[in-house]
């Protein structure tokens, strides 16, 4: 039988850390999904950024969720070319999962009071229930106000749940991964692991892929492989 109510965690996973997992825990704990699905972003719409490769990226995603009962890590994204825009994956799920699947897509606060400035934001909103994580009780105020104006815009379904927000980026992690600093409290240790027999992110001589968007909405992605080590 298809999965009825399905929970979806984008993100660039560049690389995946416990901030990502415990927002992952917080809404499986409060929807109940029969399925979630961690989707890593090929083409990221939003930002330039010098990133793992899928190979790499998919990989340690597979690890951060292995064992976890109806998690799976989809490569939906990986198999699209150009920006991965969050609406066409979105469609795609629907597609999959049928019309009347209901869909919740998980965001940090951040990425949630930016959601005006996305690819077709409103085929997002009625596709999905927008899932946020405030971090204290002022930012709960803050975006349960930007929900509401969603709501009264555009119809937008959104949840504003209170999180105690691990406090770990993974811009941080990957500095601290290039000092040699010990970061075996910020990620789940299979994953470390990983990244330190491939020598990712400065641990070591490894590959990386160079992404960049055109800075337009609508102009193709451009995908620049290339070697390089940090
Ligand atoms: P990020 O690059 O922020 O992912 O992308 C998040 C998702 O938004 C992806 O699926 C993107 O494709 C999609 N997006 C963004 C912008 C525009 C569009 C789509 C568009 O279609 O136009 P990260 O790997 O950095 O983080 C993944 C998620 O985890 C994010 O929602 C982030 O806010 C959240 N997060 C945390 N949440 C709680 N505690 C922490 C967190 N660190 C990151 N410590």
């Amino acid at each position: 039988m298809k999965p009825r109510k399905l929970a979806i965690l984008g993100g660039t996973f560049n690389p995946i850390h416990n901030g990502h997992l415990h927002l992952l825990a917080e809404y499986r704990r409060l929807l109940m999904p029969d399925l979630t699905l961690l989707i890593p972003t090929r083409v990221p719409p939003h930002k330039l950024a010098r990133l793992a490769s899928e190979e790499d990226r998919m990989a340690m995603c597979r690890l951060a969720v292995a064992g976890m009962a109806q998690v799976e890590v989809s490569d939906l994204e990986f198999r699209r070319e150009g920006p991965s825009y969050t609406a066409d994956t979105l469609d795609e799920l629907a597609g999959i999962y049928g019309e009347d699947a209901a869909l919740y897509f998980i965001v940090g606060s951040d990425m949630f009071l930016s959601l005006e400035s996305w690819y077709d934001f409103q085929r997002i909103f009625r596709r999905a229930t927008l899932c946020a994580a405030a971090r204290t009780l002022e930012d709960r105020a803050r975006l349960q106000g930007y929900a509401d104006r969603l709501r009264e815009r555009y119809g937008a379904r959104s949840i504003v749940s209170p999180l105690d927000v691990l406090v770990v980026s993974s811009t941080e992690l990957r500095d601290k991964l290039a000092r040699g600093e010990d970061v075996s409290a910020l990620l789940p240790a299979p994953v470390e692991r990983y990244i330190r027999e491939k020598g990712l992110y400065g641990t070591g001589a490894h590959k990386q892929q160079e992404i960049s968007n055109t800075p337009g909405r609508d102009g193709p992605a451009v995908l620049c492989k290339k070697e390089e080590s940090l």
